[in-house]
């Protein structure tokens, strides 16, 4: 499968092997699949890509068991199910498989509450079980997922299966918090449409704490809702989102959850478990889970052994995203793969501050240097994330196609695909999808009536490329990465060396900026006065590149590009005769405005200033008697605690000189300051009223100040609110509310009267240039191009740097120059904010107001805006 070329014994015709041995290696796709074993030995997970998809929303293979007729089947209804099964997943395997991935992820094929009329909601996800031992009705039949195991293993490819250990679906509820003495005390039941007030299953069907002899059994935790994510009592054992939380430490609950499970690997052939929610159940647990000695009931371990898998892989979700430049988070995260004293406990966990900065960085617009600093911190605190499943989109997060550009996209992926991690693909990434969780298949909720199967999808085909490059070298999937390059300021370069287990090198460059920049120096680790190749481009052509007798490269990487070149062996032209320019020392290191720098060059020809690796902007300077002098512009270097660079570059020698760091710390003009009315959080109509749930009863849409200030082509907005929730543990600081908030540049005629998806116009005649919309999880800024009542606009990078001071109750969004479209003055720009909520969309607004729902006004007619201040008008 594998074709490892030698770095010592390499040529042109060796490189074109290589590449199509990947391109081979990809498969060519349609071909019918085949039957194998149920029972497979364990793969390398290191080298395994995962297809993730959800059952009832990828393809129907079996019309005749959508409709269970309990009011829970209708694919115009995304809140239902939509009809797809696991019949329809083994039809797609030859799809699946020809994308490159080695494996299938399914979300829980067990039996579900279909149709909560509490929450107006389905289960049709999986989460929501009844019985974890038995196959629901709609995905089939016990037979069909055997089925589905056997081709999965007749092609070469792994089944991943999606289990829940922490609740099941919710029939059961508390309004107040209930007597620590008596659980019963409060408690209402929730009948569903299957007449249903418990699982169906043992021991999980005595849930009444009312029944003496079930309180004594002690199934569940009998506890309200989580308030608060930071109490790790109420995280462990109270309901998450309403699901009933099961007793995890009662031994009868874990034998039952083993016996379930384990039932699932001996009779079907699961190759790995996913593990949900594993954030609200004890790591102790696991040990249990996976090794408990008991002939009834063995730990899955156990018994996947048993089945001849040595090393059954077993992932949690720990959705938690870290700030950036911090690990927090990812420490919570390792402490579910090992104790304190080194026990291993799960064998992996979902990176999700790998994500999250990711998101940031390539979506965003965020400095790459928050990339870096999170390679080399998921390399130092986890002990083998190797086997940590790594992502770009899943089913629970806004895709990133709703906040990035397919540039953005591409770049994600090829990072996925060059670093440490088991790289899982969400159905409908290939196809370019920006909903969530839209259908694949023409029948299902959001497919836009049509199937998505579509091999020749732009994204479909990057994808096999860059599935087929990690695929082709275990290097990609095996080595150890190290940051070369990273960028400090905002977007720009990010560059990675891998070195695999046998000593080869590669190295992974991209450029997230709109213009070129310089790779000055880079250290690459490869043999001096030898040639790095270029085996993967994005989408320009890039040139392999020549290595320095110190193993040093330089080179300029062009605008929203990707590369990556590996040491072939091959012995390079001599390029690096000339002496490079060099800058003298800096006499001091924190400036208040422009400054000179200056330095030396050889011969006359012109060296370009680099500022900050933009390869484009700095200033060209022509060298007299073999000096220099440059004066720099720090108009748009608006953050203090930034470290910039300066590099001086000789194009025509290709020769760059040290590179010097400096600070810039500007002053900010006040432009105006706003109050706004308590209690005007009712719409423009003054008859809104929020959502029912208890987190928006603080009113945390309602906003009380505004203060805008300038510094240059700098635009800084802080808004004070009545209330700061925190009640969902958002990553951004803040939940319950979100933020869209309309800029109108001075510079730029023409922009946008609408305001996308808030049935609204701006007010007084303003029309808006760029865009901001945030919330608790997303933060993503648009320009009007291409902007509609239902458009958004386009991606612009980088995004607002957003704060939050929970103890003043202020959102502060920062908008570097860059962000607004390069403004070198914003003297009469004009600047308003309205709030509203979002999730996943704008929240929904009903004449009567629902648990999630906002309530006064007609959806299809008023306008989605809460409160609204402005326009704010800079002097
Ligand atoms: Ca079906
Ligand atoms: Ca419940
Ligand atoms: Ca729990
Ligand atoms: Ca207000």
């Amino acid at each position: 499968m594998h074709s490892v070329p030698r770095r010592n014994a390499t040529s042109p015709r060796r490189l074109a092997a290589w590449l199509s041995c990947v391109l081979a290696c990809t498969g060519a796709g349609g071909a019918i699949a085949a039957d194998g074993p149920q029972h497979v030995p364990s793969p390398d997970w290191r080298d395994q890509v995962l297809y993730f998809l959800m059952i009832d929303r990828f393809a129907n293979g079996d019309p005749g068991n959508d409709d269970q007729h309990a009011g829970e089947y209708d694919p115009a209804d995304g809140a239902k199910w939509s009809g797809g099964d696991l019949r329809g997943v083994r039809d797609r395997i030859p799809y699946i498989k020809a994308l490159g991935a080695t494996g299938v992820w399914i979300t829980p094929p067990v039996a579900n509450q279909w149709w909560n009329p509490r929450s107006h909601y389905g289960g049709y996800h999986g989460y929501w079980a009844t019985d974890f031992s038995k196959v629901d009705a709609h995905f089939g039949t016990l037979a069909d997922y055997q089925a589905l195991a056997r081709t999965l293993h007749g092609e070469h490819m792994v089944l991943v299966q999606d289990i829940v250990v922490n609740h099941t679906a919710d029939f059961f509820k508390y309004d107040a918090p209930p007597d620590a003495n008596d659980p019963a005390k409060g408690l209402a039941f929730v009948r569903d449409t299957q007449g249903q007030g418990a699982p169906t299953q043992a021991p999980f069907d005595r849930n009444d704490p009312r029944d003496p002899a079930q309180r004594a059994q002690g199934i569940y935790h009998w506890t309200p809702d989580i308030r608060d994510f930071g109490n790790d009592t109420q995280r462990l054992d109270c309901q998450l989102a309403g699901l009933d939380d099961m007793n995890t430490e009662s031994p009868e609950v874990r034998r039952a959850l083993r016996a379930s499970y384990g039932q699932w690997i001996r009779d079907v052939g699961v190759d790995a478990f996913r593990v949900d929610t594993a954030f609200y159940v004890p790591p102790a647990y696991f040990l249990d889970f996976l090794h408990a000695d008991d002939p009834q009931a063995p730990g899955i371990a156990r018994v996947a052994a048993e089945t001849g898998r040595k090393d059954f892989h077993v992932f949690g979700e720990g959705f938690a995203l870290d700030k950036p430049f911090d690990d927090t988070q990812a420490r919570r995260i390792d402490a579910y793969m090992r104790t304190p004293d080194g026990t291993r406990v799960l064998p992996g966990m979902i990176d999700f501050p790998l994500y999250g900065t990711a998101l940031d960085v390539f979506a965003r617009g965020a400095p790459t240097a928050q990339l870096g600093d999170r390679i080399r911190r998921r390399m130092q605190v986890h002990a083998d994330p190797w086997r940590m499943p790594t992502f770009i989109d899943n089913h629970d997060v806004d895709r990133f196609l709703a906040q990035g550009d397919e540039t953005g996209l591409k770049q994600a992926l090829l990072m996925l695909m060059t670093l440490p991690g088991i790289p899982v693909i969400w159905q409908g990434t290939e196809q370019g999808f920006t909903d969530m969780r839209g259908s694949m298949f023409a029948g299902g909720h959001g497919s836009g009536g049509r199937d998505h199967f579509d091999q020749t999808a732009p994204m479909y085909q990057y994808l096999q490329r860059v599935i087929g490059m990690r695929r082709g070298d275990t290097l990609f999937s095996r080595g150890t990465p190290t940051v070369l390059r990273e960028n400090t300021v905002g977007p720009g370069p990010i560059a990675w060396r891998i070195r695999g287990e046998d000593g080869a090198i590669a190295v992974v460059a991209i450029n997230t900026a709109d213009h070129s920049v310089l790779l000055d120096n880079i250290d690459t680790g490869a043999p001096p006065d030898t040639t790095l190749s270029t085996v993967f481009a994005i989408d320009q052509e890039i040139p392999s590149i020549a290595v320095d007798a110190n193993g040093r490269s330089t080179t300029v990487l062009p605008p929203r590009s990707g590369v990556v070149w590996k040491s072939l062996g091959e012995v390079a032209a001599d390029e690096f005769r000339v002496r490079p320019p060099t800058i003298d020392a800096m006499p001091q290191q924190v400036f208040t405005g422009d400054f000179t720098v200056e330095g030396t060059a050889v011969g006359a020809e012109p060296v370009r200033l680099v500022i900050d690796d933009d390869a484009v902007h700095g200033r060209t300077v022509t060298p007299k008697d073999g000096r220099w002098e440059a004066k720099i512009d720090t108009a748009r270097m608006v953050d203090p605690n930034v470290e910039h660079t300066v590099v001086a570059y000789e194009r025509a020698s290709k020769n760059a000189s040290e590179r010097r760091t400096f600070k810039v710390a500007r002053a900010w003009q006040a432009a105006d300051s706003v109050d706004d009315p308590q209690g005007d959080d009712t719409g423009p109509s003054g008859r809104y009223t929020y959502p029912l749930d208890a987190g928006y009863a603080t009113h945390p849409g309602d906003i009380e100040h505004v203060d805008v200030s300038t510094s240059g082509g700098a635009l800084r907005i802080a808004i004070r609110m009545r209330a700061i929730s925190t009640a969902w543990n958002p990553p951004n600081g803040f939940d319950h509310v979100a933020f869209s908030i309309f800029i109108d540049l001075p510079k730029p005629k023409g922009g946008a009267r609408a305001m996308p998806l808030q049935n609204a116009e701006l007010p007084d005649g303003m029309s808006w240039d760029v865009r901001l919309r945030a919330n608790g999880w997303t933060n993503a800024l648009f320009s009007s191009e291409g902007a509609s009542a239902t458009a958004e606009g386009t991606p612009v990078v980088p995004a607002a740097r957003m704060q939050v001071d929970a103890k003043t109750r202020t959102v502060t969004f920062t908008l570097p120059a860059t962000a607004l479209l390069r403004a070198t003055d914003l003297e009469d720009a004009r600047v308003y904010i309205t709030t509203w909520d979002y999730d996943g969309g704008w929240r929904a607004l009903a004449p009567d107001a629902g648990p999630h729902a906002f309530g006064g006004g007609d959806a299809a007619r008023d306008p989605r805006v809460l409160d609204a201040v402005g326009p704010i008008d800079i002097p």
